[in-house]
């Protein structure tokens, strides 16, 4: 198993050095966010990231997240040339020995949460999801840009967004789904790319949009929409658990060889549709990392591992879930329980 942080690129507030200065890191996931959605991405600005993380004494493995434009989604008419951007920007990170892309088929938003500074006993701040603030939200005015959002949403763009998704069932929208992966996964083929689709978050529709990727029954609805071996998951424990039906630990040997990346973060629920993030020990939270990690040691398992969300804690200042801290002492703990079990 390799494990690795995400990194947000040179505007990211944790430098990419003090990754590297985490015992066991020796990879990276970042990406380009500075490309807008629906443009390839370049050989030159994939050999600058590179750099910069092998300057860093690490190497670039996964890409994410590479954005999937929201016209293959909604099924605009300019959908094919935007396929063709996305397959061009997998071939040239298959080129520059990038071995997976992570995104997600989340229509127009991307993860999303109400409160991004939620306060835990221990005076550490998480971010945090609740159905009633959700409700609550006055959309009037349009909605500001949150984190993982490129920008926010005017009042009319949002009513634009409705219009255009108006009667989109699941069904259609799984569709323009199968149509996607299966125009893809040719090109990530033959560059030699693992594909992994990130589950919903949260876990169900939000704004009355259509999301295919909540559950373990759609996510293997969605993984046998092509049997091609560069289609498969990112096993996001966060994201997974958020829906308290999900049996997280037993969906690992379910899912098992369609297992490309793993996010393994913990959360802790307030009520059905209340939820928070917090520390990655299974005392801190309802996801028992030690049994997910024990079956992703049984299925063989040898792809990234990132912790994902992390707590906000010493006073440290930056990107809501992203602080170096926290993750960093997720990773000693995912780490130190794949050393006990892999000891013999
Ligand atoms: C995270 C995302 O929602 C999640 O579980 O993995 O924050 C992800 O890191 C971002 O969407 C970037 O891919
Ligand atoms: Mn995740």
């Amino acid at each position: 198993m390799d494990f690795a942080f995400c990194w947000f690129g040179p505007n990211d507030p944790v430098p990419l050095q003090r990754f590297a200065q985490v015992p066991g890191v020796r990879s990276v996931v970042t990406g380009l966010e500075h490309v807008a959605p629906g443009v390839a991405w370049t050989e030159s600005d994939i050999a600058a990231r590179r750099a910069l993380c092998n300057e860093a004494g690490l190497e670039w493995k996964v890409a994410e997240p590479v954005p999937v434009h929201d016209s293959i989604k909604a099924a605009g008419k300019d959908r094919d040339q935007h396929i063709e951007a996305f397959a061009m920007t997998v071939k040239r990170l298959g080129d520059a020995g990038i071995t997976t892309v992570c995104y997600n088929f989340m229509p127009v938003f991307d993860w999303m949460r109400t409160d991004y500074d939620y306060r835990l006993e221990d005076g550490s701040s998480v971010i945090s999801y609740s159905q009633k603030e959700f409700d609550a939200l006055d959309l009037t005015h349009g909605l500001p840009k949150r984190p993982a959002w490129p920008r926010g949403f005017t009042a009319d763009e949002l009513r634009e967004i409705s219009d255009t998704y108006a009667g989109v069932t699941k069904e259609e929208y799984f569709e323009r789904f199968e149509y996607f992966i299966r125009a893809i996964t040719p090109a990530a083929e033959s560059a030699g790319v693992k594909l992994s689709i990130h589950p919903d978050d949260p876990p169900w529709p939000i704004f009355g949009l259509p999301r295919i990727a909540s559950t373990e029954s759609e996510i293997t609805k969605l993984l046998a929409a092509s049997d091609s071996p560069s289609h498969g998951l990112t096993f996001c424990t966060g994201s997974l658990a958020a829906n308290a039906a999900t049996d997280v630990v037993g969906m690992v040997s379910r899912v098992r060889d369609r297992i490309h990346f793993t996010h393994l973060r913990n959360i802790k629920h307030r009520s059905e549709k209340e939820f928070h993030e917090v520390a990655h020990t299974r005392s801190s939270g309802e996801v028992d990392l030690v049994e997910v990690m024990a079956a992703l040691v049984e299925i063989g398992f040898s792809g990234s591992v990132r912790p994902d969300h992390g707590r906000m804690i010493w006073g440290e200042q930056g990107k809501p879930g992203f602080g170096l801290y926290d993750r960093a002492l997720g990773l000693m703990y995912l780490q130190g329980i794949h050393d006990a079990l892999t000891r013999g």
